[in-house]
């Protein structure tokens, strides 16, 4: 193909998808009718995809759907289901779509697939579970069945599945498998399931496939670098040259975000017809590589990852200096699937006009790709007037208003190291412990409560026109004073407001702060039917106005004992908005951190004594090379303190982390000088702590005594012995009792009982230590 994509959204322009797979979820359709709409979804986009500009013959339009998730679509397909799951299989081996379900969502006592971030996205992938026994078989003709159903439609269309090397990577040692099992080690029975699927599609006419082999560009593995080298090599060796045309299709493999490094080699050694570069975030090497006279490069130039429309002049520079490599030949491509961009910025009748014309979704990304195609075969002469509109949209944007604001560039360049300290921990620990007189083991919750229906259906009236902004605020106020007093009645030691008013923990900041834009319709898929809607940060970060003062306020007014003040930490408001390309992720951060500073300043003087700042997402952006990461946390880590350092050293500034996965960044964790640090731990029964006892860690720690993502109640006993595994490593007066996360997707129906539970447990606890 000349001109390509390396994936599409799937939920759909509407969330068609979402619906269709959650009313079949919730029993109110059934699974024809979900397959139904599927396949309606399917035929609109390879059609519009068409419409486009993607030719309809060459395999150019990607078959990249997935009801649920690309990698459990893998996992199924080559038979890797668990054990636990084994009664879901028919005779002949094969997954139904509510069996599929099954190992994506759980049921019972048997837990689902764990899930992850795919690499540094805000993307959620399940983590195939692999063992000694795992007993790979082509399971499924899905793949084949999408193929057929295009080109019945007249669309020879490229399916793509995630490649071998990569599935192993990130697929974990299955439950029982033997100390030191690497999945990798598997590589050898997995490949001829690959090569059963390959010469089945070149049955069904598949001119083309394309395996995805990210995990290529990262040296953030548990496996050296030289075995994985060794897996690539052996991996093509099998499906490109041990099985050859016509029993496969061309094979493309694509390595997005980032630079394959010294796998470009490997590649272009290897009979593979196509490899598909991420020219975003990796750059094209500058030498000739050998082999690559026989191996197609896709350029992926246009950036799937994020938002802005490309300059398209500059881009084809970089494909003429690609066709320079002495390629068998040059096409264009996306540097990542299209799936992390929403559908199309012509849904966004809202968004200004101005920053409207500066982005490119996923359809607008298409017509890039194919302009510059037809750039590249009959030179710049004829897309002379897209390359002139391209160019004034970057210099629009260049000299808009808000882009580069004198007097927050100002604030950024005056900052100095003192700003970015507190006074040293024990003075602090000593202040607070007078200001606040906690008791031992204090109870507190991560900040939201559960969102009613009545919460919801209140914000969506207001958002209509048809709840006046004082009916709706009143509301709001009215549910925080339900909560404080709930809170009372558990018993809880320090509360928070539980941000009724909130929508999403990103969104309702960056609808607050000048420097951001929110989407109506920009969905882009989180996990599963789970979608977010990042906002989109295309200027300089200020804060026009105090943004949570009053609603702290309100909630302290209610009570005496301490209310917590809730705000989202910069790298989190960064990883899970569309950033700017045009400054250095530093700078927006460093302004994400004073103006939550101020923030903070405000609360404290309004007696606010706690003040929470959640860094879910610090873990997210680490770098996928090592080399890049320390740079990153010194970035991140000092927005963070450069939000919270302005306080007295008697206000206790709290944080939150979740997902687990902190092994990695204990260091940061600790420089984050938080006073205490809340993380998620009741799945891995309190494993992290010991861990972090080891780092040397001497700050407050909450880690969670129960599981808000599932609705089972804890009993009291449970939340007790988890307590008590936790004071095995922690010192008892640096340890708090919380839940793992926030409450916003619970019910009260759970939460009520499981905080009587932990609340309970805290006090029993608490006696023993006398
Ligand atoms: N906000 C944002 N990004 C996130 C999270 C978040 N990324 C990581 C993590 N949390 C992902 N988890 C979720 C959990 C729930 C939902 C989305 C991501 C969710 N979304 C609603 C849905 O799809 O129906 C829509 C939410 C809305 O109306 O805004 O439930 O918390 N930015
Ligand atoms: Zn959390």
């Amino acid at each position: 193909p000349a001109a390509t994509v390396l994936g599409y959204p799937r939920i759909g322009r509407r969330r068609e998808l979402k619906r269709a797979v959650e009313a079949y979820w919730a029993g109110r359709t059934d699974v024809h009718e979900l397959e139904a709409t599927a396949a309606d979804l399917r035929r609109t986009t390879v059609a519009r995809l068409v419409d486009l500009g993607l030719p309809a013959d060459d395999a150019s339009v990607p078959s990249s759907f997935s009801y649920y998730d690309q990698v459990l679509d893998a996992a199924t397909t080559v038979g890797a289901v668990p054990e636990r799951f084994a009664h879901l299989l028919s005779d002949a081996g094969e997954l139904d779509l509510a069996g599929y379900f099954t190992v994506a969502r759980g049921v019972g006592d048997l837990p689902p697939l764990e899930m992850t971030k795919w690499f540094d996205t805000n993307y959620h992938y399940l983590v195939p579970e692999i063992g000694p026994g795992t007993a790979f078989r082509l399971a499924s003709d899905r793949p084949v069945r999408e193929f057929r159903e295009a080109l019945e439609a007249g669309v020879t269309t490229r399916p793509v599945i995630v490649g071998p090397v990569t599935f192993l990577l990130l697929s974990k040692a299955a439950d029982g498998a033997p100390s030191g099992f690497s999945p990798l080690s598997r590589l050898a029975d997995l490949l001829p399931v690959y090569a059963d699927l390959l010469r089945a599609l070149a049955a069904a006419g598949a001119p083309w496939v394309q395996l995805d082999e990210p995990a290529l560009v990262t040296d953030n593995l548990d496996v050296p670098r030289d075995e994985v080298l060794a897996a690539l090599r052996t991996a093509y060796a099998t499906l490109a040259t041990d099985l050859r045309s016509p029993d496969r299709p061309a094979v493309l493999v694509a390595a997005p975000f980032g630079d394959l490094g010294d796998a470009l080699p490997v590649l272009a050694d290897s009979d593979v017809e196509a490899v598909a570069l991420d020219l975003v975030r990796g750059t094209a090497p500058t030498e000739p590589v050998p082999g690559l006279g026989s191996t197609t490069l896709v350029g992926g130039v246009v950036d799937g990852h994020n938002v802005w429309r490309a300059d398209l002049s500059a881009r084809l520079e970089v494909l003429e200096r690609l066709e320079g490599l002495g390629a068998a030949a040059v096409s264009v491509g996306t540097s990542t699937s299209l799936q992390h961009v929403p559908h199309d910025v012509a849904d966004e009748p809202d968004l200004d006009p101005g920053l409207a014309g500066w982005l490119a979704f996923a359809d607008q990304k298409v017509t890039e790709v194919v302009t510059l195609a037809t750039g590249l075969r009959e030179g710049r002469e004829a897309v002379h007037a897209e390359l002139l509109a391209a160019s004034d949209a970057v210099a629009s944007r260049a000299s808009a208003v808000g882009v580069e604001v004198a007097a927050v560039r100002e604030r950024t360049a005056a900052l100095r190291t003192t700003d970015f300290h507190r006074a040293p921990a024990q003075e602090r620990r000593a202040a607070q412990e007078a200001r606040l007189g906690l008791p031992a083991l204090p109870t507190t919750t991560i900040g939201s409560f559960p969102q009613t229906v009545e919460i919801r259906r209140a914000r969506a009236a207001h958002a209509k026109g048809d709840l006046s902004l004082e009916a709706y605020e009143d509301a709001m106020r009215a549910e925080i004073a339900r909560v404080v007093a709930l809170q009372e009645e558990i018993g809880l030691d320090v509360l928070v407001h539980g941000e009724a008013e909130r929508n999403d923990m990103v969104q309702y900041f960056a609808e607050l702060l000048d420097g951001f834009a929110v989407t109506r319709n920009g969905w882009v898929q989180s996990y599963g039917s789970r979608c977010t809607r990042p906002s989109i940060l295309w200027g300089d970060v200020s804060r026009p106005a105090p943004m949570t003062v009053r609603w702290a306020e309100h909630a302290q007014s209610l009570t005496e004992k301490p209310v917590k003040g809730m705000l989202t930490g910069p790298v989190t408001i960064m990883a899970w908005s569309f950033v700017r390309d045009d400054v250095p992720l530093g700078e927006t951060a460093r302004q994400i951190g004073l103006a939550l500073r101020d923030e903070i300043t405000d609360l404290e003087a309004a007696g606010i004594a706690i003040i929470q700042v959640d860094e879910p997402a610090l873990r997210e952006l680490l770098p996928l090379r090592r080399a890049d990461q320390a740079e990153y946390l010194d970035w991140s880590v000092g927005s963070f303190t450069l939000a919270t350092a302005g306080v007295r050293p008697d206000t206790q500034i709290h944080t939150h982390l979740c997902y687990s996965e902190f092994g990695e960044v204990i260091g940061a964790i600790d420089a984050l000088d938080a006073d205490v640090t809340s993380i998620e731990a009741a799945r891995s029964r309190m494993e992290i702590l010991p861990d972090l006892a080891g780092s040397g860690f001497s700050r407050g720690v909450g880690p969670g005594v129960y599981d808000i993502h599932s609705p089972r109640v804890p009993s009291q006993t449970e939340v007790t012995e988890l307590l008590e595994l936790a004071v095995k490593s922690v010192d008892p007066r640096l340890l708090w009792v919380n839940p793992d996360c926030g409450l916003k997707t619970r019910g009260y129906d759970e939460t009520v009982p499981s905080l009587e539970h932990l609340v309970a447990a805290a006090a029993a606890v608490r006696e023993t230590l006398g």
